[in-house]
């Protein structure tokens, strides 16, 4: 296999030394082949906010088993899950099921074009909306982390329709509206980048490109694949009250499944087909298991004060690591919204991806070798946000802070 690995990112590269085996999950940990276990912050990049194999999604999964893994027709529970993210999801009145987050945005774009009759879009250094060739413009992710200067294989002709901006930049992307009249179908974003460590909407900025996108009759694209029910059960638009036109979404909905999702307002989704003329098909979308493990999955998270735990744990613990590394002189800059946190190993602020590689990567390497000897396992990237999730504890918090302390104090 390329690498060794089945996805870039999990590859060590940026890090350094060979990447970690995994034999099983469980809760917030991860034990490797040779039974080492990790409090692990990466949750299989997102999917396992409720924790790995948790018990009820288990044995929703075993039930299901039973009457097949996939049927290739409508099933109820496609429609179950359905109703639940459109209940959940303010922008979503309609939603489609695919198979993953890349797969969600490269339909997403089609749409936007589909609808607006436009074939330009605007992105963010930075922000990652899968591997998709005209999203490979200055992405974020695992492009970012191998630094490597876009793809080879994408041809010019499919990204010069790829327009981007820093993020956090109105005037940037008021200047392209007005360089391209007309042409542009729409804007879409990470409304928190977790693809490049971990950037916040500055106050207005959101705000500003649903009035920038309604002015220039263009759409407005909440990439919410890693921010769906993980910033709040309503997502990142859910928590900062700006409603998009469309939103992607996968990894919790699938609760460690394969699936992604697109949706929004009624009279976009209906120009998808067999209701409309925009095709996008998939064999295995909305297959029982993975709508099992998606319905089960919002389920736990639709308990009262879900939330409230992984804003305080992870708060709780972002505060404890920036806390550790001035205390050892190291300069650091970090946040966190509901379960998910990040930090750059500089003094900040961090508001874009220009400003993110100032992180000292050199540093991060040495951090995350220590951390792994200490059992944590941090994403393999200075370029990826964390997540917690509901089955880390208080101790593992607890433990985590104290192999940051001594990992921090080690490495400077
Ligand atoms: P997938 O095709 O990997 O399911 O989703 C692509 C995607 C789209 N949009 C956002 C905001 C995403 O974060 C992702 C995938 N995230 C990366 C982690 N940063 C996946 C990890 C990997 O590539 O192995």
């Amino acid at each position: 296999m390329p690498g060794g690995v089945s996805s870039p990112v999990r590859a060590f590269k940026s890090v350094g030394g060979q990447p970690i085996v995994f034999d099983r999950v469980k809760g917030p940990y991860a034990w490797d082949v040779d039974g080492n276990r990790f409090i692990d912050y990466v949750g299989s990049w997102g999917p396992a906010i409720c924790g790995h194999a948790h018990p009820e999604v288990i044995a929703a999964l075993q039930e299901a088993l039973e009457k097949g893994t996939s049927f290739g027709a409508p099933c109820q529970l496609e429609n179950q899950l359905a109703e639940m993210v459109i209940e959940a999801v303010p922008s979503v009145e309609m939603v489609r099921f695919v198979n993953s987050g890349t797969e969600a945005c490269m339909a997403v774009m089609r749409l936007m074009r589909a609808f607006t009759g436009r074939d330009k879009v605007i992105k963010f250094e930075g922000c990652y909306h899968g591997h998709a060739d005209m999203f490979l413009v200055k992405a974020g992710s695992g492009v970012a982390t191998l630094g490597l200067p876009d793809s080879p294989g994408v041809p010019r002709t499919t990204t010069a329709n790829t327009l981007t901006a820093p993020y956090n930049d109105l005037e940037a992307v008021k200047e392209l509206f007005a360089e391209n009249p007309d042409a542009i179908s729409g804007v879409i974003l990470e409304p928190i980048v977790g693809n490049a460590g971990f950037i916040t909407p500055e106050p207005g900025f959101l705000e500003g490109l649903r009035e920038l996108t309604q002015e220039n009759g263009a759409l407005l694209v909440f990439d919410e694949v890693m921010t769906g029910f993980r910033i709040s059960y309503g997502g990142a638009q859910g928590r900062f009250g700006v409603t998009p036109d469309l939103t992607t979404m996968g990894k919790v909905i699938g609760g460690g499944l394969p699936v992604g999702a697109y949706g929004g307002r009624a009279e976009i989704m209906s120009m998808v087909a067999p209701a409309g003329p925009m095709y996008q098909a998939g064999t295995l979308s909305g297959n029982p298991l993975a709508m099992t493990a998606g319905i089960k999955t919002l389920e736990l998270l639709k308990q009262e004060g879900t939330y409230e735990r992984l804003e305080t744990s992870t708060k709780r613990l972002i505060e404890g690591i920036i806390s550790a590394a001035r205390e050892s002189g190291l300069e650091i800059n970090g946040s966190s919204i509901g379960a998910m946190f990040g930090f750059y190993l500089c003094e900040g602020p961090v508001r874009n991806f220009e400003e993110a590689k100032n992180a000292n990567t050199e540093l991060f390497g040495k951090l995350h070798k220590a951390m792994l000897e200490k059992g944590v396992y941090l994403a393999p990237s200075a370029f990826e946000a964390g997540f917690t999730s509901v089955a880390h504890t208080d101790d593992d918090i607890d433990a985590t802070l104290k192999a940051f302390q001594e990992s921090f104090s080690s490495i400077n």
